[in-house]
């Protein structure tokens, strides 16, 4: 099953009636007029989620290129698309990973209200939160020292060894949390095939003080294996005794076969479903680094985060739904401006990993062109997602947003407070007054008047002239907490979600990726022997022989 009700979203009747809008209004609409005409813009098109502990974040959707018409034809077209279906079959743990038969279901990782939640109508929230258990008793244990290593030291770096789902989250997460964290123990993450990766790390950690984290969903990923059979190697070396691996490797997968098989032993092991994709695995065991850096408290409440925002989305009629509004507004621009980009500005240091995280979950879950009905779809689907921290970005290739040939959606982020309020808080209010420059420079542009009375010589003008009408969703939070960060990832998951039920496309397979683990096996064969190859086209042999005799 499918769940698909429609063939091609261009079918929809929304579909022809937000055709018609952009043709006659939408495409001319000026943002900077539409708020002289309507005082109320800022109320009606900004939205304020409220998370578990009272602290809230502010969604402000108002400088988009939309007017009050062209917003209910979108919600409309959520509707259309039977949206809501959707979303009742996913949280039901239905199998709307068709093409894998696979439920997606990591909203039940942060169910932390315990809820029924079943998969094949098993109930499987006991399941979670006896995993979670361990993982908060074993990182008390390491936390406190009381989890010793082979010569009796206490534990002081962590390794994470993974790549993709298995590397992003946790990555992102622990860099984003930093402030939360026991500032005596340190944390790496090994992904790199590339020896280089581990081998820096392994320069800089110490073995009889070293926990590794072997995060591998399958654990048959090359990278994740080979990288973690040579810590185990550079492990022995100091320790000796395989004994010892007991104490200084921990396995978060969901094959025990394959952990045992490594030589951890399956008690260190937490595990988790089938169920978790790898780009939502944060969530569960791949998330251990996380506890381990934040402390289990912490970790909890980013699970809560996340969980009431799946609330929100769940509960929330389209109109007010942020995530729902967030994915229309992709869409609107995707597919009626023809936008091929989005940009995600944090303009927060320590979420500088959150562009690339996002950029696996829009463009692994919605890079697809093929719909839910097995045709090729007839429209772009999934933006190709970039960002870097501002204001470090503006002093690079914000130049291309502000006067480039292409409309680029941005996301800027920003907390009101900050985790470092130093200097009585002025970096902060620099930061800040950047966040809101930017926003309102890139609507409101600069017009020939304007740069004339600057005095500027007449042939410069032209090159001083910004159009404006450049989009922004500004996202302001009261202070990135772990309850903060987890709605706002839960807040993208569901945006991507609003997106691939609009585009009629899966959005949680990754074929695409898995070819890459295919097709590298093969010619890694070839490239263990001397000879030369020619079962490749041209170009390859040619570049694989001349590696050989150069690599030789
Ligand atoms: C995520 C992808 C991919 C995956 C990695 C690691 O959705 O499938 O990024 O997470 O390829 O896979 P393993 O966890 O199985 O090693």
């Amino acid at each position: 099953m499918s769940f698909s009700s429609f063939s091609q979203a261009t079918d929809l009747p929304s579909w022809s009636a937000l055709q018609e809008a952009y043709d006659t209004v939408g495409k001319s609409l000026v943002v900077k007029e539409l708020f002289k005409e309507d005082p109320k813009r800022f109320e009606k098109l900004s939205r304020t989620f409220t998370n578990y502990d009272g602290s809230e974040i502010l969604f402000d959707f108002s400088k988009n290129i939309i007017n009050d018409d062209i917003l209910a034809l979108l919600v409309q077209l959520a509707k259309d698309a039977k949206i809501e279906d959707l979303r009742t079959a996913f949280f039901a743990g239905e199998k709307i990973n068709f093409t894998e038969q696979r439920a997606v279901y990591h909203m039940a990782l942060r169910n932390v209200s315990g809820k029924v939640m079943e998969v094949d109508g098993k109930d499987v929230t006991p399941e979670v939160h006896a995993v979670l258990k361990h993982m908060k008793e074993f990182s008390e244990q390491v936390r406190s020292g009381e989890w010793k290593g082979y010569t009796g030291k206490a534990i002081k770096s962590i390794v994470n060894i993974g790549i993709g789902g298995s590397d992003l989250g946790p990555v992102m997460v622990t860099e984003a949390l930093k402030a939360y964290s026991k500032r005596d123990m340190d944390v790496h993450f090994v992904s790199n095939i590339d020896g280089t990766h581990i081998a820096e790390i392994l320069r800089a950690v110490d073995p009889e003080t070293t926990l590794f984290l072997v995060a591998s969903k399958t654990f048959t990923t090359a990278e994740t294996c080979t990288n973690a059979n040579t810590a185990k190697a550079w492990f022995l070396e100091a320790a000796k005794d395989p004994a010892h691996i007991a104490k200084h490797f921990a396995a978060l997968s969901t094959n025990a076969e394959e952990v045992a098989k490594f030589g951890i032993d399956t008690k260190n092991m937490f595990g988790f479903e089938s169920w978790v994709g790898g780009r939502y695995s944060v969530w569960s065991a791949i998330g251990l680094s996380v506890v381990l850096y934040i402390g289990y408290e912490n970790f909890e409440a980013f699970l809560k985060g996340a969980e009431a925002m799946d609330k929100h989305f769940t509960e929330t009629p389209l109109e007010d739904n942020i995530p729902v509004l967030g994915g229309l507004l992709s869409v609107w621009y995707n597919n009626f401006f023809g936008a091929q980009t989005h940009l995600i500005a944090p303009f927060d240091q320590y979420l500088h990993r959150f562009p690339a995280y996002l950029q696996q979950l829009f463009m692994e879950s919605n890079g697809k062109y093929i719909n839910r009905g097995n045709e090729v779809v007839k429209y772009s689907t999934g933006a190709i997602i970039f960002g870097e921290p501002a204001t470090n970005s503006q002093h690079s290739f914000f130049q291309l947003i502000h006067q480039g040939t292409k409309l680029i959606p941005a996301d800027f982020i920003m907390a009101a407070q900050s985790q470092n309020p130093i200097e009585g808080n002025l970096h902060q209010r620099m930061l800040a007054s950047n966040y809101f420059a930017q926003a309102e420079a890139l609507m409101v542009g600069k017009t020939e008047e304007q740069v004339k009375a600057e005095g500027n010589p007449e042939d410069l003008v032209p090159h001083k002239v910004f159009q404006g009408n450049r989009p922004t969703t500004s996202i302001l939070a009261q202070k990135i907490t772990p309850a903060a960060l987890g709605a706002l990832i839960a807040y993208y998951e569901h945006f991507t979600f609003t997106e691939g039920a609009i585009w009629n496309i899966n959005s949680f397979d990754q074929f695409g990726v898995e070819l890459g683990k295919v097709l590298a096996k093969s010619i890694g064969k070839e490239l263990d022997v001397a000879d030369a190859v020619s079962s490749h086209d041209g170009s390859t042999n040619s570049l694989i022989n001349q590696f050989k005799q150069w690599h030789a």
